[in-house]
């Protein structure tokens, strides 16, 4: 097969930078190892920044997430017994999150792709990716027992963290820049209508908690757990039990219980790969980095690559301008070391650090209590939060 672009990768990465591609009259052809319905059925992200709503609006993906869609313009930190809410929208000139389900985006994407009638092979086995140091690169998997090779002008790597084009790329080629944490999320969704409107995020001597949403009648909570904890140690009981007590504070609000349709560990650690292009293959998203969960980040740094890679390209089928492809790699990753540096600082400000000294919590406590105190300091999380704006690209 032929191609302008091969996409390794139907995730959000993948399908964004396909549609992007597709309404700028650019060929592509998406090889996924999973199936459509896995991809579709895959509970990850929940919030999307104000810039990925309006790119996903504007680009004609974005009518189910208008109506399905919950806008906040707000959110909240409890710590030492009591809830202080930060005002997103005010603090940051009048930008909100939405919060809809990372899976919601992918299913839309991938019905506009499937309504294009462009290709998208899921199910494939045995990807490669080669010769993407020349002109001629190409895409290799194998498909219902059949082997398969898509030529192509350029290949993206949207494969997410466990990808083989990172791994592709030869050594010595990148820089990787990476942090472990001391501790994972265990994530539960449970059938139980929100008991608040927005999101509440709790620093608790017992550990962190995180109450979210993914519809007026499903509850998305996660708790700071061990960083190799096995779900096997967390009854429901327990589970609710843990997350009562870390929201614990003197509005007693607490999130209603409900059955728990899906549980997961997600670890933590914050990674990027420099630079995140080599030759002509380009890595996006996931691919090329990492945040830990705790500022909503990931999926909207996703989206906003493939925004980068899409005017690159386009910029090259247009002006035949290589140029571009030069900038693709510095464009990104200002934003990435923003928002890792972002997604740390929440981090390391609301997560319990078992073992640390009783001066480091003192510490936590008192930037807590500065942040919910001082104008200037809510508005810098409400303005790394709600999402900064994207980078200006030449017409
Ligand atoms: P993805 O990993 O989403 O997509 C990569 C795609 O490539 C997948 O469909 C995969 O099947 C496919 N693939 C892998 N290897 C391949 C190969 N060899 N050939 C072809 N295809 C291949 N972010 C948040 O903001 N908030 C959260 O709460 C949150 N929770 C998360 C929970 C988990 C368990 C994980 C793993 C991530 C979470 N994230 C969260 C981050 C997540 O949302 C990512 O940032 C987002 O999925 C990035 O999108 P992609 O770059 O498209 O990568
Ligand atoms: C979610 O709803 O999944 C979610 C919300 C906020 C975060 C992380 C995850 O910081």
């Amino acid at each position: 097969m032929r191609t302008q672009v091969a996409i390794v990768g139907a995730g959000p990465a993948g399908l964004l930078l396909a549609h992007l591609l597709a309404r700028g009259g650019i060929e592509s052809a998406v090889v996924e190892i999973r199936s459509r319905e896995y991809v579709e059925h895959r509970i990850r992200a929940g919030v999307l920044e104000q810039g990925t709503v309006d790119l996903l609006v504007e680009s004609g993906v974005g009518e189910r997430l208008r109506r399905e869609g919950l806008v906040h313009h707000g959110i909240e930190l409890r710590f030492g017994g009591a809830g202080h809410r930060i005002d997103l929208t005010a603090l940051s000139g009048g930008r909100s999150i939405t919060v809809y389900g990372q899976q919601e985006v992918v299913k839309d994407l991938i019905a506009a792709r499937v309504a294009t009638g462009a290709p998208i092979h899921f199910d494939a086995t045995d990807v490669r990716v080669e010769a993407f140091d020349t002109a001629a690169p190409r895409v290799l998997f194998r498909e219902g027992g059949e082997e398969r090779r898509i030529d192509c002008d350029f290949i993206a790597g949207c494969d997410g963290f466990h990808g083989i084009c990172r791994a592709a790329i030869p050594q010595g080629a990148l820089a990787f820049h990476e942090r472990a944490y001391p501790f994972a999320w265990l994530g539960i969704l449970a059938a139980a209508a929100p008991s608040r409107q927005e999101l509440a995020y709790a620093s608790h001597d017992r550990g962190f908690a995180l109450f979210s949403m993914r519809s007026p009648e499903l509850t998305r909570l996660y708790l700071q757990v061990a960083p190799d904890e096995s779900l096997a140690g967390w009854s429901d009981t327990r589970i609710w039990s843990e997350l009562h007590a870390r929201f614990e504070g003197s509005d007693r609000w607490q999130p209603a219980e409900g059955p728990i349709l899906e549980k997961g560990v997600t670890g933590m650690r914050s990674f990027v790969t420099e630079p995140m292009r080599h030759g002509r293959l380009f890595l996006a998203g996931d691919a090329a980095h990492i945040v830990p969960p705790t500022g909503a980040k990931g999926l909207n740094l996703a989206v906003a690559d493939v925004r980068v890679l899409a005017w690159a390209l386009a910029r090259f089928y247009r002006k035949r301008d290589l140029r571009a492809f030069d900038a693709y790699s510095e464009t990104c990753l200002k934003r990435v070391w923003r928002a890792e540096h972002f997604s740390w600082w929440m981090t390391a400000m609301l997560h319990r650090f078992h073992g640390e000294e009783s001066f480091h919590r003192k510490l936590q406590l008192a930037q807590l209590e500065y942040v919910v105190s001082s104008p200037s300091a809510a508005a810098a999380l409400a303005e790394n939060y709600v999402g900064l704006p994207f980078a200006a690209l030449p017409g």
